[in-house]
């Protein structure tokens, strides 16, 4: 299996890391939609939404209470977008699950 993201946590590829624990890594994304743009992931290999069981509710859970830290530590502090895409049929490009924070300016509309 080659994922972009697993080489990201294991620092294969380069990042621009913005938040890590034990079971997290948020960097900026490479190609942002907006002033600031970073994507949260958990560091397990988990494709989609698609792929998720019970078993995931507390990682889930855990995700989405990091968001609003993270994104108040990147200075979105007035508020921020967040995304999912899921699979092709989503727009998934990276098949490893990665929650999208983004805003910086209040400008633009939702992007799909
Ligand atoms: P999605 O369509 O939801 O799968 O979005 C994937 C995002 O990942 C896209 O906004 C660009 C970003 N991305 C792809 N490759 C890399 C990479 O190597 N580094 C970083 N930082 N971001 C990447």
């Amino acid at each position: 299996m080659d994922c972009i993201f697993c080489r990201i946590v294991d620092g294969d590829l380069p990042s621009r890391r913005v938040y890590e624990d034990e079971d997290f890594l948020a960097f900026h994304d490479i190609r942002p939609i907006a002033p600031v743009h970073v994507l949260i992931i958990p560091k397990r290999h988990v494709e989609s939404l698609l792929d998720i069981s019970a078993t995931d509710e507390l990682m889930l859970g855990k995700l989405l209470v990091l968001a609003p830290k993270i994104a108040v530590s990147v200075g979105l502090d007035t508020g921020f977008r967040s995304l999912i895409n899921t699979g092709h049929g989503g727009g998934q490009e990276v098949f490893h699950l990665h929650l999208h924070v983004f805003g910086g300016d209040g400008s633009y509309r939702t992007p799909i």
